[in-house]
């Protein structure tokens, strides 16, 4: 079959998992949470990067029940770890704008809340920049929906896409998620240093959460503290990891 075709059964055949990367608040220093990363290894065609299959499931629309698979073993996975002995560890996972706009989906996520024993401040929703921007308006009341529920919201990819200030202080979001893009190439590139302490400075003054990706040097990691970011994630601190990996990992850190 075709990858389209293969993704149809992905559910069913038990093809999908999640990986874990942890995030680490920089002042004190410990892991906050992590982030689930969806992963496809098919029978038919191997490891398949969600860059390539995602778009196809937001295509046909299996996205959908995809997003809600994703949302499930998350929260399953976090309140297992939540209940042995990492009681306040937060988890973040990716949306598609598709879930967003479907009209029930803060029912979706409320019951999938309740199902699996995971309070809301838990979990955080993270939608891309370019994602929110384009859809601003309609999005920004779907999203304080997620607010009265008490999920956070963060947008990822940020800087990737085009922001209108404007709307970044109207929409209800909770966190900013800096793009990898920049940090990369922070200790090369003095436009890149610039942006990045602008956008922490900016967050800050709005009242956001920021969250750097992508760190993966000491001399990364040493500006990012130096400007008062407030969470890393990167190969630096882990790699995604999978779940047992993961609980490993954040164990023996402290
Ligand atoms: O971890 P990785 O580089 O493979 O992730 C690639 C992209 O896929 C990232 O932009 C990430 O946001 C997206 N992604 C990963 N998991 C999910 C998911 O569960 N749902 C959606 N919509 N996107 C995801
Ligand atoms: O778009 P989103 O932020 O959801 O995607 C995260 C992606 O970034 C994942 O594919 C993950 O594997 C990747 N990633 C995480 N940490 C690093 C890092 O330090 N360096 C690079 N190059 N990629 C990273
Ligand atoms: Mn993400
Ligand atoms: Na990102």
């Amino acid at each position: 079959a075709t990858i389209s075709g293969a993704l149809r059964k992905v559910i069913d055949r038990g093809e999908l998992h999640l990986a874990y990367q942890p995030r680490l608040a920089l002042q004190p220093s410990r892991i906050t949470g992590v982030e689930a990363l969806l992963r496809w290894t098919s029978e038919e065609h191997g490891e398949i990067p969600p860059s390539e299959f995602i778009p196809l499931a937001e295509e046909s629309g299996q996205i959908l029940e995809i997003g809600e698979w994703v949302l499930r073993e998350a929260c399953l996975t976090l309140h297992r770890w939540r209940q042995h002995g990492l009681a306040n560890l937060n988890i973040a996972v990716n949306m598609s704008v598709l879930q967003l706009l479907r009209g029930n989906f803060p029912e979706v996520v409320q019951r999938i809340l309740a199902d699996t024993g995971v309070p809301a401040s838990a979990l955080e929703l993270e939608l891309t920049e370019s994602v929110l921007m384009a859809n601003a308006a309609q999005t920004a009341g779907k999203l304080q929906a997620f607010r009265e529920i008490g999920v956070s919201l963060a947008i990822d990819d940020f800087g990737t896409g085009y922001s209108s200030l404007a709307y970044l202080k109207r929409l209800p979001i909770t966190t900013i998620k800096i793009d990898k893009e920049f940090i990369g190439d922070l200790s090369r590139d003095p436009d890149d240093a610039a942006i990045t302490s602008t956008v922490i400075t900016m967050a800050h003054s709005l009242g956001l959460n920021v969250v750097a990706e992508g760190v993966e040097t000491q001399a990364q990691l040493q500006f990012l503290r130096a400007q008062g970011c407030d969470e890393i994630q990167g190969f630096w601190l882990s790699r995604p990891l999978d779940a047992h990996a993961c609980l490993a990992f954040i164990r023996q850190w402290g």
